[in-house]
Parts: structure tokens; C-alpha cells; sequence
């Protein structure tokens, strides 16, 4: 996959050099072009931004550089297209359903705004997914894409060592995950559930499910409504 990302601070996507996404990047896995929004500036201030039609504070976004740079970053991979994403308070959920949708292209570029966002009509025209990673509001969206980037990147092929891990993940199959252990056995007096140290592997599995449910139904019981449940599911909640 190759992910582009266009921003005012080039910098806030530096950690994409490290751990996993890093990794990935250097397998060749993941290929990732950060570009300087102000590139596509021809005045002499380097401006990407104005005051917004129809008043109100802050700042908004100018359509010309945000166009500049699609068009030639569009234009950097002849016969194909890249996927737009603009993070955005105002998106769409972020999931792990559409990270796994994402993780599916060949090639996305991210458009970090700033202020109180980017001009609406060069969105428009440009952007496939407007993208919120939740309810509260950033600074820019170069953090929402630090975000989507590693939920993404982890999904691509060879990326985890062991796939079943992506497989096990809180939210994919719609409960969240059952607590872990490692040793020590007892640590400050508090011993690792019996059954996980029994080497049954059935009853682990079963224990498993079950702290993944009473977790999902105290702490996300909208998560319980849409879940695939069994009837040994259902006996566990109602206990
Ligand atoms: Cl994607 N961007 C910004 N600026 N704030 C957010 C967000 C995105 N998602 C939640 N809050």
C-alpha cells in the first residue's frame, strides 16, 4: 500500500518511522510520502488560509493549495487513483470494519486540515471519506491520521507476526477482548486465573468468551446488540 499525507506539519507524522508502521515501511509493505501543504503556496507569506465567508472565529483552509497538491500527487501514479480521506470531527465513525475496508486499497492520501477545517468545495471535489476517530475535537487531523494509518497498517499482509492476532481483536467479531496474563504467576497477591495455567484449552476458550461478554456488557452494551450471540452466549449474560 502507498499512503500520502498532506499537512501543514510535516513533523506530526514522524512517528510513522517507528514500531509497526515503521516496520512495515521498511519491508516494503507500506510505502508513506509526507508533503508540505505549503509547496502548493505561490505567495510570498506561503498562506494556506482565510478568514471564513459568513463569519465566525478561527481560520479556514484556501481550496488552491489543497488542489495543487491532489492534482499533482494524483498525477504521481499514472492509471490509478488514489483513495481521499479527510479526517474530519465532522466524518463519519472511524472502525475497525473500515480499517479493514481501507486496508484493501492500493493507495490513500490523507488531507490533514487545520483551523476550522478545509474550504468545502475542494473536499467535495476531492474527498472519498470524511472520517471522525471519535467524539471530541483536535487541533488538526494529522493525529486522526497518525491513527488511521496504524489501525490500517497492522491489517496489511505479513504486517503481524501472527494473523490470527488481527483475527482475536477487540470489535472483530464485535465484543471487546477478554483480559490478559503473563507471568508471574501471583504478582502483589493476585494469581492468574486457574483455568488459563490448566492447559485445557477448550475451557480457555470458553473462559475467554466469557469475560469478553460481562466485559462488553458493562463497559459497551451497545456493542451486545448487533453481536453474533449463541444461546451459551445469552446464559452468560443472564447469569
Ligand atoms: Cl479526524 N480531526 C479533528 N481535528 N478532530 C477530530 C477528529 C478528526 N476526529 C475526532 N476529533
Amino acid at each position: 500500500m502507498r499512503a500520502d499525507v498532506v499537512t501543514i506539519f510535516p513533523a506530526y507524522l514522524e512517528p510513522l518511522g517507528l514500531s509497526l508502521v515503521g516496520k512495515a515501511r521498511e519491508r516494503g509493505t507500506l510505502e508513506v510520502r509526507t508533503h508540505d501543504l505549503r509547496a502548493w503556496t505561490s505567495d510570498v507569506h506561503r498562506t494556506v488560509d482565510d478568514a471564513p465567508y459568513g463569519g465566525g472565529p478561527g481560520m479556514v483552509m484556501r481550496p488552491e493549495p489543497w488542489d495543487a497538491a491532489l492534482t499533482e500527487i494524483a498525477a504521481s501514479r499514472p492509471g490509478s487513483r488514489p483513495r481521499v480521506v479527510v479526517p474530519t470531527p465532522a466524518g463519519v465513525p472511524f472502525s475497525q470494519r473500515r480499517a479493514q475496508e481501507l486496508a484493501r486499497e492500493p493507495w490513500l492520501v490523507f488531507c490533514c486540515g487545520r483551523y476550522e477545517g478545509i474550504d468545502a468545495r475542494v473536499v467535495d471535489a476531492w474527498a472519498d471519506d470524511e472520517i471522525s476517530i471519535g467524539d471530541y475535537v483536535l487541533a488538526g487531523g494529522e493525529v486522526a491520521t497518525l491513527v488511521i494509518l496504524e489501525a490500517v497498517a497492522r491489517l496489511l499482509p505479513g504486517v503481524l507476526g501472527n494473523s490470527a492476532s488481527a483475527e482475536d481483536d477487540s470489535f472483530s467479531d464485535g465484543l471487546l477482548e477478554a483480559p490478559v496474563y503473563t507471568r508471574p504467576p501471583v504478582w502483589r497477591g493476585a494469581e492468574v486465573p486457574a483455568v488459563l495455567r490448566s492447559g485445557d484449552h477448550g475451557a480457555v476458550d470458553r473462559w475467554r468468551r466469557a469475560e469478553s461478554l460481562r466485559r462488553t456488557l458493562h463497559r459497551r452494551p451497545d456493542l451486545l446488540a448487533a453481536a453474533d450471540l449463541s444461546a451459551a452466549d445469552r446464559a452468560v449474560l443472564d447469569a
